[in-house]
């Protein structure tokens, strides 16, 4: 087989990717490891940036979402009993977040793929890729019992932290950045009306805690946990119990109901430069990691697809790999943007190894400022939502 774009991976990044090449008529071929009811149950994020919002209704793709999606125009952060409200829209310009799964984004560009009828193929193993520093790279793998080869003008990677295409690239060709957090989340979906508006970051000398929400009958919380936590030590009851102790307020308690899903999630900060080897592209969670905490990883893969898509529509175009070409340093800017503000989020909101009581200090210090310089909270309120283009 050949095409001109071999996508490995169908995460929000390469689906993404191929939708946008699909409208500039570029060929592209996806292929995933995992089944679509594997891909399109994972839960993960929850909050989709501005940009983002835009672009997949830009890419024809945003109905669902914005018809289901909720828009919201602030963020509570919460400490020492007091909660207070960052303005988002206010301090942006009316820039908003929309809250959104990162599950029904991925369903909505499978459904628009398949009905293109573009190939997209689940279930796909082995993958590998060759020739990365020729002009016809190659993936070679494995579907439906037969052996495959496809040969491609470029590659994207899309397959994700622990994916194949990354890990081929020689090792000398990379520089890596990496910072593992001493603690993880445990998160919960919960089939009860969140009783908040809108999302709420809690520090609490238990640990942090975060309300968040999927829709008006779905709740999605996180209490920071040891990052080797026991999924098992954690029945639903002790689980609500912890989620009131880090959230509630004389008056106000955390909306209780049937837990559909829980899990624990492991927190590192992760970049690898350049994003590119040769004719393969890096994008996404292949490329780099955040905390969760600044709501970026999600949103953070859109944009990089959609750079990458515009210079590969500017090669199909006129030849050029100027774009391409800079790709990757264009991509990095907005990376280390993202992770310097995942990072500080993180440090300010989560309880310090050892409860370092000068760390408290400067936390509590931190969170008084953002909440009371109008600069200060622009600072967070431009990254939340999301930088422009
Ligand atoms: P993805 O990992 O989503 O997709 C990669 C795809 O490649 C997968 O479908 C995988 O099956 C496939 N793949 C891997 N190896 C392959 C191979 N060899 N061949 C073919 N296919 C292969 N971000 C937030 O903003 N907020 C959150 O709350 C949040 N929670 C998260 C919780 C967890 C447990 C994880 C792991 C991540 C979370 N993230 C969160 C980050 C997450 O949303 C990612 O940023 C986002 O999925 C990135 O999308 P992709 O780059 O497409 O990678
Ligand atoms: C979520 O709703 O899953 C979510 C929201 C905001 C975050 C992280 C996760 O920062």
């Amino acid at each position: 087989m050949r095409t001109q774009v071999g996508i490995v991976g169908a995460g929000p990044a390469g689906l993404m990717l191929a939708q946008l090449l699909q409208l500039q008529g570029i060929d592209a071929v996806v292929l995933e490891a995992r089944s679509r009811e594997h891909v399109e149950q994972r839960i993960r994020a929850g909050v989709l940036e501005q940009g983002t919002v835009d672009l997949l209704d830009a890419a024809g793709v945003g109905e669902r979402m914005r018809r289901e999606g909720l828009v919201h125009h602030g963020v509570e952060l919460q400490f020492n009993g007091e909660r207070h409200r960052i303005p988002l829209s206010e301090l942006t310009g009316g820039r908003t977040i929309v809250v959104y799964g990162q599950t029904e984004v991925v369903k909505d560009l499978i459904a628009a793929r398949l009905a293109s009828g573009a190939p997209l193929l689940f279930d796909v193993s082995g993958a590998t890729v060759h020739d990365l520093d020729s002009e016809r790279p190659l993936i070679r793998y494995e579907h439906d019992g037969r052996r495959h080869e496809l040969e491609c003008d470029f590659i994207a990677g899309c397959d994700g932290f622990h994916g194949v295409c990354r890990a081929t690239i020689p090792q000398a060709a990379l520089r890596t950045y990496a910072r593992e957090y001493p603690f993880g989340w445990l998160g919960i979906l919960a089939a009860v009306a969140p009783a908040c508006e809108e999302l709420i970051y809690a520090h609490h000398e238990r640990g942090f805690a975060l309300y968040s929400l999927r829709s008006p009958e779905l709740s999605r919380l996180y209490v920071q946990c040891r990052p080797d936590e026991d999924i098992g030590e954690w029945p639903d009851e002790r689980i609500w119990e912890e989620l009131q102790l880090r959230l509630g307020l004389e008056g106000w308690a955390v909306a209780e109901g049937p837990v559909l899903e829980k899990g624990v999630t492991g927190m590192r900060s992760f970049v690898a430069e350049p994003m590119r080897y040769g004719r393969l592209y890096l994008a996404g969670d292949a490329a780099h990691i955040v905390p969760p905490t600044g709501a970026k990883g999600l949103n953070l893969a859109i944009a990089d697809v959609r750079i990458l898509a515009e210079a590969l529509a500017s090669w199909h175009a006129t030849g050029s790999l100027a774009l391409l070409d800079a790709y990757s340093e264009t991509c990095l800017r907005r990376v280390w943007r993202a992770e310097h503000f995942s990072w500080w989020m993180t440090s300010m909101l989560h309880r310090p190894p050892g409860d370092d009581p000068f760390e408290q200090k400067l936390q509590l210090s931190q969170l008084r400022h953002v909440v009371s310089s109008r600069a200060a909270a622009t600072m967070l309120a431009e990254n939340y939502v999301g930088l422009g283009f």
